[in-house]
């Protein structure tokens, strides 16, 4: 087996993990300043690393091609770099640009969480950089502001403009909790989500339809987003509150109506979420998942025929509420359900893809999982 020490000979100064994650509702919401609710998955992003000294980034994936990828890090441009190594190396760019003093290290990657499936691989990938490099370096960086370097990353490096949910979730998330986050200041609070003490669980679909948030499609929604609060004289959609819906909607152009309807009506759903976890309601959720399904698919145009027949065919099988989650346009699927009814409604999606002639699912359960961590 190929392990840090047989590509870079020696061992290495410590190990440090990053888990992806699904959102448990609260949906393109991060960059209007409004709340998210997301779970980390137990599928992780593992740096070992080692210091160096000269200046060097030498970055390996268990997962690539047997290749060991070589930078300087001085000579880091956004643009510059290709493929997964692009991911680490916007990181060190990003630390550097903050005022940090960091150099090189030798890097070896090792992930599980599926790529392009909307469970956050990237930010996982970047958070556990971010991790290796704070330990490496001695940079004491807390967790939100590791969150903020991997955000800068994807968004200055890799060139995506996402909010700063995914990265949240992967530092901050708890094992056992969803993470209530406002994504204006940042406050959060671990909400406790006992799905196996409610006889619950909560199936992972992946349609295996490949999404990329860089086609742009993502930037336009944001930058829409943007010019409607902009004509509602609003700092963010988090600002217009759902009673002043309509009269708001009245003043805005009919194309931005169905994006702004959606934000505001997601944040109201985040809100009736935690509410319903607080009492202990858990199953009370299902309908609030599905309601936020249909103004995504709706209005908010992000869902694709995969994800929609994925949502129909396991609330048509019993479970309790099913929605896309994470940026949409392909990606995952989440099914809040009874546990005995776990494999029939993984197995109902599973044929109601073959009849339709798409891919087959990949379909696991998820428990809420740790945040980053170091593990050696
Ligand atoms: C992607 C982005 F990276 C997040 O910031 C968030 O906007 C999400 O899509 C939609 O809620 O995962």
């Amino acid at each position: 087996m190929t392990d840090f020490q047989t590509v870079y000979g020696a061992a290495p100064a410590g190990a440090w993990a990053a888990p992806g994650r699904v959102n448990l509702i609260g949906e393109h919401t991060d960059y209007n300043d409004g709340f998210v609710l997301p779970i980390a998955l137990p599928h992780a992003a593992r740096a070992e690393a080692r210091r160096r000294d000269d200046g060097l980034l030498r970055l390996y994936s268990a997962q690539g091609d047997g290749a060991v990828t070589e930078l300087r890090v001085d000579e880091l441009t956004p643009g510059g770099v290709t493929g997964w190594a692009k991911y680490p190396a916007a990181v060190v760019w990003t630390l550097r640009q903050a005022g940090h003093p960091v150099g090189g290290a030798d890097l070896y990657i090792d992930s599980d969480v599926p790529t392009g499936a909307g469970l956050s691989s990237s930010a996982a990938l970047e958070c556990a950089v971010v991790g290796a490099y704070d330990g490496l370096y001695g940079l004491g960086l807390d967790a939100a502001e590791s969150a903020l370097i991997a955000q800068r990353a994807e968004n200055e490096f890799v060139g995506v403009p996402c909010g700063v949910m995914d990265q949240m979730a992967s530092m901050c998330c708890a094992e056992g909790s969803a993470l209530l986050l406002d994504t204006r200041d940042l406050g959060r609070r671990q909400v406790p989500l006992d799905l196996a003490g409610a006889g619950l669980r909560l199936l992972v679909i992946d349609t295996r339809v490949k999404h990329d948030l860089a086609d742009g499609a993502y930037a336009e929604l944001r930058a829409g987003c943007e010019r409607a609060a902009a004509l509602l004289s609003l700092t963010a959609l988090r600002d217009l509150p759902l009673a002043g819906l309509d009269a708001a909607l009245d003043r805005l152009p009919g194309e931005l109506r169905p994006l702004v309807r959606h934000v505001v009506t997601e944040d109201d759903r985040v809100e009736q979420a935690v509410a319903l976890l607080d009492a202990g309601d858990l199953a009370g959720l299902g309908p609030i998942l599905t309601a936020g399904h249909a103004s995504l698919r709706d209005d908010y145009r992000v869902s694709c025929p995969e994800t929609d027949l994925a949502v129909a065919t396991a609330v048509a099988a019993g479970a309790l509420g099913a929605r896309m989650t994470g940026g949409g346009f392909g990606g995952s699927v989440i099914a809040l359900l009874a546990a005995d009814r776990l494999d029939t409604v993984a197995a109902a999606v599973t044929t109601a893809f073959r009849d339709a002639g798409y891919a087959e699912p990949r379909t696991f359960a998820a428990t809420p999982s740790a945040g980053a961590r170091r593990v050696r």
